[in-house]
This record gives C-alpha cells, sequence and structure tokens, in this order.
C-alpha cells in the first residue's frame, strides 16, 4: 500500500515537470481544486531546541541615525531565539503529499513590513501567485533586494515612510531571502508554497496545520540557521497527529 502510494507520488511529481512547463502555482494548478475549508485533518506539534544557543548578537545600528532614533532599548539579532528548550522561528510546512491537489491563492495579500528597521516577520510564508505587500513603516530609506532563486529576484528603494509596493512568486520556493542593502542587519525570509499549509513557530515552539485533507505528508521544518528535518506523517479526516523536531546547537 505504502509502496503503491509512494510509485504514484513519484509519478505524480515526474508528471508535473513534464507535463506542465508553465510556471504558473508553482506547478500543482493542474491538480484536483480543494478548498481548505472542507479540510478536517490537523498536523500540529512543538520545534524543541537542545543544547545551548549561542548568544544573539547586539545590532549596531550606529550607520542610520534615524534607525537608532527608533530603539531605547538595545536590539538583538532574530536569528536564533530560543526559550525554554523551544525554537522560535522555524517555518514548518507540508513538503509532499498535496501534488494532487490544485488550491486558490487568498485574495488578501501577504506582508513583510519595515518597522524600526526591521522586517516584520522575520519568517513568514504565502502562495504562489498570492500578492505580497512591501510597505516601509520607517522614515528612513529602505531598499528591498530579495535574492530567489527560483523565482525573479527584485531590489528596489523605498524612500517615503507609509510606501506600499507589491510583488508576486510564480513558483514554489522555500525560502526566499530578503535583506535590504542600506541596513545591513535587515533581513527576512518567506517561503512560497502551492498551498495554504505553512506555520511558524511563535515562542512557545508550536505549530499547527489545520484544515488539511486525508492524506500521506511530508512535513519539513526549516531554521536559517539549523536547516531543514522532514517527517512523515498520515492522517485521515478529522484526526489531529501531534509531530516534533529537536534541532541542536552546533
Ligand atoms: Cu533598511
Amino acid at each position: 500500500m505504502l509502496a503503491a502510494l509512494a510509485l504514484l507520488a513519484i509519478a505524480g511529481a515526474c508528471g508535473r515537470k513534464e507535463e506542465e512547463p508553465a510556471p504558473a502555482a508553482g506547478g500543482a494548478a493542474a491538480g484536483t481544486p480543494f478548498d481548505p475549508a472542507t479540510g478536517t485533518a490537523t498536523v500540529g506539534g512543538r520545534v524543541a531546541f537542545e543544547g545551548t544557543p549561542a548568544a544573539a548578537a547586539q545590532i549596531k545600528m550606529t550607520a542610520d541615525p534615524v534607525c537608532m532614533s527608533l530603539h531605547k532599548e538595545p536590539v538583538y539579532s532574530e536569528q536564533v531565539l530560543v526559550s525554554d528548550g523551544k525554537l522560535q522561528n522555524v517555518f514548518v510546512y507540508v513538503k509532499e503529499g498535496l501534488e494532487k491537489y490544485s488550491f486558490t491563492p487568498p485574495a488578501q495579500p501577504a506582508t513583510i513590513t519595515q518597522e524600526g528597521c526591521h522586517y516584520i516577520p522575520h519568517v513568514g510564508g504565502m502562495m504562489v501567485n498570492q500578492k505580497l505587500k512591501i510597505t516601509n513603516g520607517d522614515g528612513t530609506l529602505h531598499n528591498i533586494h530579495c535574492w530567489a532563486e527560483k523565482n525573479k529576484q527584485f531590489n528596489f528603494a523605498q524612500p517615503v515612510k507609509g510606501q506600499e509596493n507589491e510583488q508576486v512568486f510564480r513558483t514554489t520556493e522555500v525560502m526566499v531571502p530578503f535583506r535590504c542593502d542600506v541596513h545591513k542587519w535587515m533581513s527576512c525570509f518567506v517561503g512560497v508554497l502551492p498551498h495554504p499549509y505553512y506555520s511558524v513557530t511563535g515562542k512557545d515552539g508550536s505549530f499547527t496545520l489545520k484544515n488539511l485533507p486525508p492524506g500521506d505528508y511530508v512535513i519539513e521544518a526549516w531554521h536559517e540557521k539549523y536547516g531543514t528535518q522532514t517527517q512523515k506523517v498520515t492522517v485521515a479526516d478529522k484526526d489531529t497527529k501531534e509531530i516534533s523536531f529537536t534541532f541542536k546547537a552546533t
């Protein structure tokens, strides 16, 4: 049974590449449309961290007095955030198992806001063909430089507070890095998926992937410093399965 499913999955993956050269929807648009509102399975869990994480580096904003003036307290790197043995800012998503479906991107845009000379969120997710709204919330010049590898890169300035620009990604990419060319400490990551099943761990390390169709899934957890881990999970309708990931200090 599992072997048959695996063969089907492989056949699906190969067919996708050969039969659908168009980049639209990351190669998943040919599947059966699935409305997440009708999905009843859930995969949730936590991302733990073992060992002592390196102390977060303090960010020095001396290069821009406007950025400096926006912070009264010291500001630290968000690269590794561990509290009570739980790892924050881990992007957890369905890597495999949804190939036979297609999903409509939400009308609501995903957002990246630059505030206090930081990107908010530091790690986020969105769908292929969903709009990404990028806003400058600061009274200083930011230059958004997108370092995508599978999607088109872009690089533009936002000199004015309140300025908004929209971008769209046409294919799946985990993760797309963004950096600011003016403020070297500014970086963030966005996972672009052909489906809406992703979650970013908060302070408690928890994640939830709700409204899944039943199926066999490969779930991947991505962290910008500690890399990726995957796990397999099978859910039936109305199932809730718990899985956990553990990253270790290097
Ligand atoms: Cu900037």
